[in-house]
């Protein structure tokens, strides 16, 4: 099948699937097993492990491949190979574990996917990783920050047998494997076919810039988005592919194909560019886009890029020889209006005038129902995004309180409550502190860890109001600060978040003491009360700070009323 088409990265295409019988018999064996839940960015790795897309790998790297990885980008035969893959545990897990133990894998819904052989157990040094990899510690690269934040401390190397792919139900036709591919362009009879990755929604200058790389090589064309796990704030890949559909016929018929990429980045600049042209290789292609800061990390928190932005181009250039893959370079692509064209930025004609629109303008003319210019996208992108992603006045959003008992949250929330309902137009929802641990919360206490699991599910609920277009009003005491982070994290993707502080001192609470309780508190009657004998931690992020010893409840909810309004979540749309 090979035949005619690039040969894959190691010379086989690797497929792990086992056949029914043996599956069968894995599945059966696999009752004394171990099993572990793989996360959502496991679930991608192994999807492209069995499918081939990382073909030589077979399995989650061993102690060995690793390091070999992380040190000079080569597998112990020698081998190009720029990205650690590896099978990250916890502990307690890792601790069951011994060499030739079978693991069974599954999906977060309990299905075996695959058994792994384990062949090593280990505890990397993720910062050496980190730097190697990534070139910096820095947890303000996404990269850095999944692996020493939130991957677990053992890496599991071993092989894989599969049972069967991970399970999608969106766009499976668009989800072709590599063999798929291949098959295809063979039916097409295709040789030449360059990739072109992407994890943002495509607009003119995308388009243009395909087009002239398929052009410039004369190849067909694979428009390759990821539609794993891309960069945490991305748009969503639903929107993303339904943007896709709506630009494919803008390409010349017969010479461009979508296809979906299951892939979880790593926003490694250089390294990742290596990575992804080895992947687009397997799937058959001869040449690979890369244009500017390609899988870019964006910038540190002094402002200052990872990388730069040609640093991916230099490292694929390095390697293409190597891969067998050619790199088809791009300059960033502006508007040139007088040609109506768009030009590499080293290529416009001197004199003219240049446009563009960066994505933080796009961001904030999507959010504020602003036009997107025709020469900036095809109007039939726009609609899909706008539909997506409504102006704020259309979106939902929460309203979260905090502050010291009987600071008079609940109190400024409900006027809040009230404004709002006669305002119109959402539905609210109000999740008062004392609502929620009657509702919600009824057999949890005042430890840090279940104040913590009350304030998660204040958050779950306020994110699913949100997301569906709703207005939640929380108004918890939720005195510790990561937890509220969490929260706003939850929410942040699918709506806004306003925190609002509601900042009297506990003096001003206590001569209150509407229900007795600091006097409880004071007498030791109340244990672990916020303020007396427990901590709160004021916010250094809220987006408003409310002294009720200062103001009426009526003039604080004004103030968050005007704030909305300003913010663009009440009032009219913008034209
Ligand atoms: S938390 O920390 O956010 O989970 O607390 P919350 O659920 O908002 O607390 C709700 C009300 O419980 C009463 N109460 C206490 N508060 C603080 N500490 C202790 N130990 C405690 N025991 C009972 C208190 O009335 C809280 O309501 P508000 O409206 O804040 O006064």
């Amino acid at each position: 099948m090979t035949d005619h088409l690039i040969a894959p990265h190691g010379g086989t295409l690797v497929d792990l699937l086992v056949d029914e019988a043996a599956g069968l018999t894995l599945k059966d064996s696999s009752r004394d097993w171990p099993s572990w839940d793989l996360t959502p960015r496991q679930i991608c790795d192994l999807e492209l492990l069995v499918n081939g897309g990382f073909s030589p790998l077979r399995g989650f790297m061993t102690k060995t491949e690793y390091e070999g990885v992380c040190k000079d980008m080569r597998l112990p035969d020698g081998t190009l190979w720029p990205m650690p893959i590896t099978l990250d545990v916890s502990e307690a897990f890792a601790k069951t574990l011994r060499a030739g133990d079978r693991i069974a894998l599954r999906d977060a819904e309990g299905v075996m996917l695959a058994a792994l052989t384990v062949e090593d157990v280990w505890q990397p040094d993720r910062s050496a990783e980190a730097k190697k990899v990534f070139g910096t510690t820095d947890q303000g690269h996404p990269g850095v920050a999944h692996l020493l934040g939130r991957s677990g401390p053992t890496y599991v190397g071993g092989k894989i047998e599969a049972l069967q792919p991970p399970v999608h139900y969106d766009y499976r036709s668009l989800r072709r494997t590599p063999a798929e591919l291949r098959a295809e362009f063979k039916k097409l009879g295709w040789t030449k076919i360059v990739a072109f990755q992407t994890r943002n929604p495509m607009h003119r200058a995308h388009q243009e810039l395909t087009l002239r790389a398929a052009k410039e090589v004369e190849a067909s064309l694979l428009i390759h988005p990821v539609v794993g796990m891309t960069k945490p704030g991305d748009v969503d890949h639903y929107t993303r592919v339904r943007c896709y559909q709506a630009l494919m016929p803008s390409y010349p018929k017969n010479t461009a194909m979508l296809s979906l990429l299951p892939l979880a980045m790593r926003m490694g600049g250089p390294r990742e560019a290596v990575w992804h042209a080895i992947i687009r290789k397997n799937h058959g292609c001869t040449h690979f886009i890369v244009g500017r800061d390609h899988a870019g990390p964006g910038n540190d928190a002094k402002g200052k890029p990872f990388y730069g932005p040609y640093d991916a181009q230099g490292m694929l250039k390095e390697h293409q020889k190597e891969i067998g893959i050619e790199m088809v370079p791009f300059r960033l692509m502006v508007y040139v209006p007088d040609h109506d064209t768009y030009y590499p930025q080293d290529e416009v004609p001197t004199g003219l005038e240049t446009m563009n629109i960066s994505g933080t303008e796009q961001r904030r003319r999507l959010r504020e129902g602003i036009e997107l210019p025709s020469w900036f996208t095809f109007p039939a992108v726009e609609e899909e995004l706008r539909r997506s992603s409504p102006a704020r006045a259309r979106q939902g959003f929460t309203v979260f309180f905090t502050g010291l008992s009987g600071s008079g949250k609940s109190t400024v929330a409900n006027v809040l409550l009230v404004k709002l309902l006669e305002m119109g137009g959402r539905p609210v929802t109000l999740l008062d502190g004392d609502l929620v641990r009657k509702h919600l919360s009824s057999e949890l206490g005042f430890s840090k860890e279940h104040r913590d699991i009350n304030i998660r599910r204040i958050g779950f609920v306020a994110s699913e109001i949100t997301k569906n277009g709703g207005i939640a009003l929380c108004a918890p005491i939720a005195p510790y600060d990561a937890v509220r982070k969490e929260v706003r994290r939850m929410i942040d993707p699918v709506g806004g978040f306003i925190l609002v502080h509601i900042a009297a001192s506990l003096e001003v609470c206590e001569g209150r003491d509407r229900k007795g309780l600091y006097a409880k508190a004071r007498a030791g009657i109340i244990k672990e009360f916020t303020g007396i004998s427990d901590p709160y931690e004021e916010p250094e992020d809220a987006e408003m700070v409310l002294d009720t010893g200062a103001m009426t409840a009526e003039e604080a909810a004004h103030r968050i009323i005007l704030h909305l309004e300003k913010e663009g979540y009440i009032g009219a749309e913008k034209q």
